[in-house]
């Protein structure tokens, strides 16, 4: 008899209220609709296993069933733990947001999602989740987030609570330390985290995992720590005669041996549990009165499988600072595998789904019963759902983002120092647009050049502090933080940055308030928050990223600061649209186009990579004429521009970034010799590869640009140079079926001054000559 054969059946349960009765259901439902997804007819047929998480899921059943039928409100949030996604769909289906048909359908085509989507599951969702530590996270964002918008619009600021259900082992995650320690997080006091600590990761029992450690952390981090570690059996026992001893006993006994014991006879619980210490006579005198049928109910019965003792750690959280609760389960509470090493995708055999439907009352042919009309667990469920009933998102529309301020830039100028001037342009030429913009950076807004913007609009902070610094005279950055202020300054933490990002560009479709977030960061650190900038955008997050400054062309810096790969990362990632602009007046148009896309239904994020590299402006030669502006505008943001046409075209060079003084100077150089050159300024490859696969008939681009730019009648081979990965630009010169030559950087760089950098690359203006030559012949 293991802890599971000893759980009494549900009908009996000893505290046989409509919500235990409710939380065995849930319990059901989870398993099932992972037995369901694994059954036959859904079977693979390239023998692929299909999977999920029982284990996991009956972890945190009864977790969610206290607070979904007991303490959530509509204004609050959840973000559930990935893996107990069939948890939250189970629950749905009680409230009637699922339909029998939905059940079997987890991790099928269009079905349940594997982990909790907030795009793609039909029932509400409302914190995308799977990869761990991310999902756990969200919510702190998601709160600063609605601050945010509530200063901005000047509304009420809501109190909803916003919950993160994570994984114990979620918690050696860095993100989550990251976020946890960031300065202004202690203020949150609508953060609440339940931990589920069933001391088990994927793989294994955690030997060392401690909460005593982890509540230590987050008391010093300001948070509220609630711990709740045994359940109601196990107190009653602790309070009788040798109590003491045992409650020693189980708190200084390791993980694995506690988790070993769950999987004991009462025999062996009896022999093995008093252990060889001082009060192993008392605890086993205090065993002896125990029935068989008690042992393991009771030496099993943590707090956070009882639903009284949830109950009390919800109603004693403090709103006024972020609360933690560490609730102490058992992985695969209630199954067969409750407590197993490697119990984590561990599947149930239809012989015990038999076992367990029988003692939950329920069978496998008629697997989605929901509860008997008039009975008090159908009235619970049906109070439930209109309790949690929210209001609809009010649609929203952002303000018009204009195409073009008609401005002209001149001198020499760097697309780094461009973003600051036009984010004070913006100020003046669409005001309404500036309003909703939002500024983040992690400690580098004034060297990302935001210092102007900064001055302008003040830094938010959710009360006004005051600036010690206003009135000296040397200071030119003025912190002046306030509720109305529109940058928000994170420490020095890339993946915060991210996340924050990802739900300030959520706010539209969680408030109906849509704003204009705009993230800078140095470039070679995208990679760093790459994983989770993406999952933010797969979360329904639009935005701006923007890396600055980037690649080789950042020469003194030196060779670790110099971002090689993410031009590709920019082309690849889906969901956004990358831009990598030479000229001032090319990046104002990119922003534009990447502030129109923003804020709304179908929209989508952007990413720049921009340069400190100072420019001469006139090199652009941006048409004066109206409508020539227009159409080289309209190809900016297409992905690029013609710049040379030769008279007789031997080759094409093709460029993009910071580079395209080099590119001039060598077509100029190749004229000087003969040999005619059609220069290309590309601003996106990202687009310009959606066009080519547009051609083809894939994808949404627009091909039109590519006759623009690349005509048939000018085929010429081509030597592609960018500051970056060669392999980015390559396939333009499939788009005529020419030879090409692809410049770039290949290895890691070095410092010095520019031209020196660019030379040891093999992209200065030479070795762009070198290559026409090659590939013409000419020489
Ligand atoms: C970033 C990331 N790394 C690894 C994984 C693979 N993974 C999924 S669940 C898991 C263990 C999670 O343990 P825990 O959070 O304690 O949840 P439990 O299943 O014990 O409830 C791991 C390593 C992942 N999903 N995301
Ligand atoms: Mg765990």
């Amino acid at each position: 008899m293991t802890l599971t054969d000893s759980l009494p059946p549900a009908e009996n349960a000893a505290s046989a209220g409509a919500l235990s009765r409710i939380e065995q259901r849930v319990l059901w439902l989870s398993t099932a609709m992972v037995h369901a997804a694994n059954s036959e007819t859904r079977k693979d047929p390239d023998g692929l296993k299909i999977g999920g998480h029982q284990a996991s899921s009956a972890s945190m059943v009864s977790i969610m069933t206290a607070l979904w039928f007991e303490v959530l409100r509509p204004q609050d949030r959840v973000s559930v733990k990935p893996h107990a996604s069939p948890v939250l769909h189970a629950i749905h289906y009680l409230l009637g947001e699922l339909d029998e048909t939905q059940m079997g359908t987890l991790r099928a085509y269009h079905g349940l999602q594997s982990y909790p989507s907030r795009s793609k599951d039909p029932d509400t969702v409302d914190y995308s989740t799977g990869s761990v530590g991310i999902g756990a996270t969200a919510p702190i964002w998601g709160a600063v987030a609605r601050r945010y918008t509530a200063d901005l619009t000047g509304a009420e600021r809501s109190r909803g609570r916003q919950y993160s259900l994570v994984g114990d082992a979620e918690l050696d995650e860095g993100a989550v330390w990251e976020a946890v320690l960031d300065p202004g997080v202690p203020e949150l006091g609508e953060l609440v985290w339940v931990v589920d600590f069933n001391r088990q990761s994927l793989d294994r029992v955690a030997p060392n995992i401690s909460a005593t450690r982890l509540q230590a952390v987050f008391t010093a981090a300001g948070w509220q720590v609630i711990t709740l570690k045994y359940g109601r059996l196990l107190e009653d026992l602790f309070a009788r005669p040798g109590g003491d001893a045992l409650r020693r006993r189980i708190d200084e006994m390791t993980n694995p041996e506690y988790q070993r014991l769950l999987r004991c006879t009462p025999q062996q619980v009896r022999e093995r549990l008093p252990g060889t210490g001082d009060g192993a006579s008392a605890i086993r005198d205090l065993l002896a009165d125990l029935p068989d049928e008690q042992m393991l109910p009771v030496i099993g019965n943590l707090g956070g499988h009882d639903l009284a003792a949830l109950q009390q750690a919800f109603a004693s959280i403090d709103d006024e600072r972020p609360t933690v609760i560490f609730a102490y389960t058992v992985k695969g509470y209630g199954l067969p595998n409750a407590g197993h090493p490697q119990n984590h995708s561990n599947l149930l055999t239809p012989p015990q789904m038999a076992v367990l439907g029988a003692r939950l009352g329920m069978t496998l042919d008629h697997p989605w019963q929901r509860f008997p009309e008039g009975s008090p667990e159908a009235a619970l469920c049906a109070e439930t759902a209109d309790r949690l009933r929210r209001d609809q998102v009010p649609s929203s529309v952002p303000p018009a983002v204009p195409a073009d301020f008609g401005r002209r830039t001149t001198g020499h100028s760097s697309t780094q120092q461009e973003l600051g001037r036009f984010l004070l342009a913006l100020t003046r030429e669409a005001p309404d647009v500036a309003r909703r913009v939002v500024t983040v950076a992690p400690d580098v807004a004034s060297s990302t050049n935001l210092g102007g913007w900064l001055n302008k609009v003040g830094a938010w902070s959710p009360t006004e502090r005051q600036n010690w610094f206003a009135d000296d005279a040397e200071t030119i950055l003025h912190w002046r933080e306030r509720p109305s202020g529109q940058h928000i300054e994170l420490g020095i933490a890339e993946v915060n940055l991210v996340g924050l990002l990802g739900e300030l560009g959520a706010t539209w479709s969680r408030w109906g308030e849509p704003l204009f977030p705009i993230g800078t960061l140095y470039d070679p650190f995208v990679n760093r928050a790459l994983e989770p900038w993406s999952f933010g955008i797969y979360g329904g997050g639009q935005s701006i990223l923007v890396g600055t400054p980037s690649g080789v062309t950042l020469a003194p810096e030196g060779g670790a600061h110099q971002s090689i790969i993410t031009p590709s990362v920019g082309l690849e990632q889906p969901g956004c649209v990358a831009f990598e602009p030479a000229f001032a007046q090319d990046l104002e148009w990119c922003l534009l186009d990447a502030m129109s896309r923003l804020g709304r239904e179908g929209g989508s994020s952007s990413y720049l990579r921009l340069s400190t590299r100072p420019v001469d402006q006139s090199l652009a030669a941006v048409p004066t004429d109206a409508v020539a502006r227009e159409r080289r505008r309209s190809l900016v943001v297409a992905g690029g521009y013609a710049m040379r046409r030769a008279e007789r075209p031997a080759v094409t060079l093709a460029g993009m970034g910071a580079l395209m003084p080099e590119v001039l100077q060598a077509a100029d150089h190749l004229a000087e010799l003969g040999v005619g050159a059609d220069v290309v300024c590309v601003t996106s490859a990202d687009r310009l590869y959606r066009a080519v696969r547009a051609r083809h008939g894939h994808g949404d681009g627009d091909p039109v640009v590519l006759e623009a730019i690349l005509p048939a009648g000018r085929t010429a081979p081509m030597v592609t140079v960018l500051d970056g990965h060669p392999h980015t630009l390559a396939f333009l010169a499939t788009v005529n079926r020419v030879p090409s030559i692809n410049l770039g950087v290949t290895e890691f760089g070095q410092t010095g001054r520019i031209q020196d950098v660019y030379h040891e690359h093999g992209i200065d203006a030479a070795s762009i000559v070198r290559a026409a030559l090659d590939l013409t012949g000419a020489v």
